[in-house]
Order: C-alpha cells, then structure tokens, then sequence
C-alpha cells in the first residue's frame, strides 16, 4: 500500500513536470514562394537582445527581368493574414500594425512611422541582381516581437514579397513551440492569429495529460 501510493506521487509528479509552462517563443521562418516556384525566398525570425535578428537565405527568382519596375525592387513586409488556397498572397490581408501606423510612407530614422511589419520601409528593398540570387544577409529588427503587444505576435502571420505593389511571392510564418490558447479563452493574438504548426499536436498531447491525469488519480485515491 505504501508503495502504491509513492508510486502514485512520483507518476503524479512527473505530470505537472510535463505539463509545465509553454516553451518561450524565440525562433520562427516563412518560405516565401511564388506560384510557380520560380522566386523562392526564406526569413529566419531569432528572438536576440534588442530585438528581432532576421536573416534572408536561399533568394533566387528576383532578377531585374522579372521585375515589373526596373528601378523598385522587391518591397517585403510581415502581413496579418496566412496565405491563401492555392498559393493566394492576396489573402495575406495587410500589414503588421498592431500601432495603427497606417501606410503613410515610413522613415527609417524614425521608426514611429514604420508600420512593425514593413521590413522593407525598414531596412530597404530586395534589390533585383543579373541571376535573381541574393547572398544571405541579415539585420536587427527592434520592433518585431513573438509575444508583446497583444495584436502584435507573428503567429498566424506571414511574409510577402511584392514588386512595384503588386504580390509576387508569400509564404507562411510558423513560430517554433507555438500553443493556441483554449478556444474562447480572452487572451488570443488578435485579428488573423490563426494558430498554425503544432497545435494540433499539443490539444492531442493535452488529451492524453488530462487522460492520464484521472487514471493517476484514481490509482492514487485507490491507494489510500
Ligand atoms: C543573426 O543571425 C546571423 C546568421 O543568420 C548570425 O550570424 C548573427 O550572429 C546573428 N546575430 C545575433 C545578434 O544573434
Ligand atoms: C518605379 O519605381 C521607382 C522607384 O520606386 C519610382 O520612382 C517610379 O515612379 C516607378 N515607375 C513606375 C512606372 O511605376
Ligand atoms: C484570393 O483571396 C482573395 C481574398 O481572400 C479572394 O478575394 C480571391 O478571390 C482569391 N483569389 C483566388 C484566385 O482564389
Ligand atoms: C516621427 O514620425 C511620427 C509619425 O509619423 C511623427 O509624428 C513624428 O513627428 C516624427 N518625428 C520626427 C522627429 O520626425
Ligand atoms: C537595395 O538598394 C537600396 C538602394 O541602393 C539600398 O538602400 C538597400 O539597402 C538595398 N537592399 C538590400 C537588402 O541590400
Ligand atoms: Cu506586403
């Protein structure tokens, strides 16, 4: 009888360990791609000090043939909405604003007026090159963030290439470790938080806890 019931502790134990706090959220990417896969492009999101480290790999497509502006370049920009059915960035909706910016055009030295998604008002345009490859780069961003404000998030979200306006290229942002708050619960990420990568996985991983959980406590008023 003992025994069963440190037994019972330990398995009790070992639960509440495993359904501990969500892991932080500090890494996320977008595969940005055309609908005919001719321009790819992959954002690497790292949570650093300061901000946000962004990194830009595997660019090619964007050559100064395919551009529709010879002179634009490539505008890119964090947009509140995933990606639509068959590759559609016009479901994207617009950009990240959880500071009601607006689009007023933005001024680099004064972030006040950029819009946090507007990475290219931010940090400039992709810049077409004779073979459309772009060597990897990256920058900080300090406005960007996982969690904070509360419309501000990047689950859900996603990235847009676009050239002279028009949407060339979209991809999905996926946060690493990402939980969806309960259905209902107040504390959702605000317009086009679609929860995204793991969750169903995590509801099912929480079913199986909350299974658990009842057989442990059975076992452990069986104990007593
Ligand atoms: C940002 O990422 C790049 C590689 O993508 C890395 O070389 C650099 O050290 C990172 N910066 C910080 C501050 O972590
Ligand atoms: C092309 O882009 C440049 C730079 O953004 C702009 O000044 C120019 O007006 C654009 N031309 C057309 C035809 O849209
Ligand atoms: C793409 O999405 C937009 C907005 O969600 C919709 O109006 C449009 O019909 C869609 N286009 C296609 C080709 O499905
Ligand atoms: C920065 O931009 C904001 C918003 O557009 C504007 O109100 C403010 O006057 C600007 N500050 C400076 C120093 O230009
Ligand atoms: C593209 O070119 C513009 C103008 O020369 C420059 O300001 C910008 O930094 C370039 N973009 C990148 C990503 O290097
Ligand atoms: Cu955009």
């Amino acid at each position: 009888m003992l025994f069963k019931s440190a037994a019972a502790i330990l398995a009790f134990a070992g639960l509440v360990a495993a359904q501990g706090a969500a892991p932080e959220l500090k890494h996320g990417s977008a595969t940005v791609v055309s609908p005919n896969k001719d321009i790819e492009a992959t954002f690497t999101f790292d949570k650093v000090e300061g901000g946000m480290n962004i990194t830009v790999t595997g660019v090619k497509g964007l050559s100064f043939a395919s551009q529709v502006n010879k002179t634009a370049g490539y505008e890119y920009h964090v947009h509140v909405n995933p990606v639509g059915p068959n590759q559609n960035c016009t479901s994207t909706g617009g950009h990240l604003d959880p500071a009601n910016v607006g689009p007023a055009p933005c001024n680099p030295a004064n972030l006040t007026s950029c819009q946090t998604g507007d990475l290219s008002g931010k940090h400039g345009n992709l810049n077409g090159t004779e073979t459309g490859v772009i060597p990897t780069f990256f920058y900080l961003d300090t406005q960007l963030s996982f969690t904070t404000p509360a419309n501000g998030p990047m689950v859900g979200r996603s990235v847009v290439i676009h050239n002279n306006g028009a949407r060339v290229a979209c991809g999905n942002l996926v946060v690493d470790g990402y939980v969806a708050p309960p259905a209902g619960s107040a504390t959702g990420t605000g317009a086009g938080a679609t929860p995204t990568g793991t969750t169903g996985k995590n509801s099912a991983a929480k079913l199986v806890g909350s299974v658990a959980l009842t057989g442990v406590v059975a076992l452990f008023m069986m104990a007593l």
